[in-house]
């Protein structure tokens, strides 16, 4: 058996009940074959693949907090600081019932391999509790994030390990567990990034995840001889990385005209309209059927469905697994052209096999959303000069490094004569500086 099917088999026995983490191995393993098979010797001499597919550290802790009747509850936190090759553990905190150890470690894996594709100084991490925010006080979500970063203050720091923002964490949440870090550690520093504008946040990371998505979609279509102008989009999610997206999408001349979250489904045939979209979900914190009532032209569908809409461009920015081969067959027969993944592989194995070999466009999330932590280590650079920088610098910045993350993927696919296969040139171009790095400091 290769040394890769035997790391993808030992990562199943090791790790049962896992199977999103598996999911992210066999997909990168399966991309880096051409590198591996070469020089198999050296691999498995070094263990670099075991190396690789182990965390070099999993924290688990308890995290009680108390609601607003004075009824205590526990939840479980989790980081998992999986590869500081190339830099200090990076990635975000994610606060969502669904989560567990597998979950965490499907997004440290990923998070490896995108924050190595942005071209900046940063390892991989990711981090989260089962916490359900919905429905909750400001009180009790500070309870929870106080008491979360009790613990979490003890493994992280500016130079070692930085948290952000993801599913359930935005900065309201940021904000609390930054004031926590201060009064424990007695530290003001870059510990978090994702924070407020007015203590040591970037312009332009809240809207970071979203326009990165569509300065590399733009760049897709581009280099293909089209562009975004006059297509219509259709995006899923309501969240962060939703939004911007969709606002972007807008600014560059298209339409979209769905959006999605936990409950149901919008669609607008005049285009979303984004200023409602935010003040219902970033203020408000309400369900997509204020969207409906406030905008009557729209329809609300219960469940999930906006892969049944006709458009050109998908582009899956809710969570993992959301787009189904059913929904790519559907896609294919309503003539879209291409999927580029906000969310961390929202695409399941079989779709993306599906929507690459009926040639329709296809960027992995690990090159297509990372714009979002591109700009966390452009915000943790701004903390170390105590300097802010203006939005246009950062918005310019994240335009030329999306541009470049379109530029690598694709000359590392052609390279190995796959090109056009973006999730192999993903692959490939992250894991190549991380294993120059990893060989260059040793067996550690
Ligand atoms: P948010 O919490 O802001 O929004 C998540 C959205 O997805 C909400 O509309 C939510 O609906 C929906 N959603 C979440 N879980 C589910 C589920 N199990 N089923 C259906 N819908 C769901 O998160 P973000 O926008 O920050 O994150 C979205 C995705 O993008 C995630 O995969 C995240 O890992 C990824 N990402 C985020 C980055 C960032 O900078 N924030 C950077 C790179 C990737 P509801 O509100 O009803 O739960
Ligand atoms: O999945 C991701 O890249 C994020 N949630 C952002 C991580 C970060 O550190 O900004």
């Amino acid at each position: 058996m290769s040394y890769i099917d035997e790391i993808i088999q030992q990562v199943i026995e090791k790790n049962p009940d896992e199977p999103e983490f598996h999911q992210a191995v066999r997909e990168v393993l399966d991309s880096i074959r051409v590198i591996v098979d070469a020089n198999e010797e050296k691999f498995r001499r070094d263990a670099l693949l075991e190396r690789l597919v182990n965390p070099e550290r999993q924290i688990k802790f308890r995290v009680p907090w108390i609601d607003d009747q004075g009824n205590a509850h526990v939840n479980t936190g989790y980081r998992v600081q999986f590869n500081s090759a190339i830099g200090p553990y990076k990635g975000g905190l994610r606060l969502h019932p669904s989560v567990n150890i597998g979950i965490i470690k499907f997004l440290g894996f990923e998070q490896i391999f995108k924050n190595s594709l942005t071209g900046l100084p940063i390892g991989g991490g990711k981090g989260g509790s089962d916490f359900d925010p919905k429905g909750k006080s400001d009180r009790e979500i500070m309870s929870f994030c106080q008491s979360f970063m009790s613990e979490l203050c003890k493994y992280i720091g500016a130079d070692t390990d930085v948290p952000a923002g993801d599913i359930g964490t935005g900065a309201r949440e940021i904000g609390y567990m930054f004031g926590q870090y201060k009064k424990l550690r007695g530290l003001f520093e870059g510990v978090l990034t994702g924070k407020g504008i007015s203590y040591g946040g970037s312009l332009a990371r809240t809207e970071a995840t979203g326009y990165g998505l569509l300065y590399i979609t733009d760049a897709l279509l581009r280099d293909h001889g089209m562009d975004m102008k006059g297509k219509t989009v259709a995006v899923s999610g309501a969240g962060n990385v939703a939004i911007y997206a969709i606002e972007k999408a807008q600014q560059l001349g298209a339409k979209v005209v769905t959006c999605s979250d936990s409950t149901g489904w919008i669609y607008d045939p005049d285009g979303i309209d984004v200023a409602l979209l935010k003040e219902i979900k970033e203020v408000r914190r309400e369900r997509l059927t204020a969207y409906k009532n406030a905008r009557l032209t729209s329809e609300y569908h219960e469940g999930r469905g906006v892969w049944q809409i006709k458009c050109d461009i998908a582009l899956p920015c809710a969570t993992q697994n959301e787009l189904t081969l059913e929904d790519a067959k559907q896609l294919k027969e309503n003539g879209c052209i291409a999927v580029c993944e906000g969310a961390n592989m929202p695409t399941t194995e079989d779709a993306t096999k599906f929507l690459q070999e009926n040639g329709i466009l296809f960027i992995p999330g690990k090159a297509s959303n990372c714009g979002g932590v591109a700009t966390s280590a452009l915000e943790m650079s701004q903390n170390s000069e105590r300097l802010s920088w203006s939005f246009e610098e950062v918005d310019s910045k994240l335009k030329g490094i999306m541009e470049n993350v379109y530029a690598n993927i694709s000359a590392a696919a052609k390279k190995y004569g796959m090109e056009g296969n973006y999730v192999a040139g993903a692959n490939i171009a992250g894991f190549e500086k991380v294993l120059d790095a990893m060989n260059a400091q040793g067996i550690v």
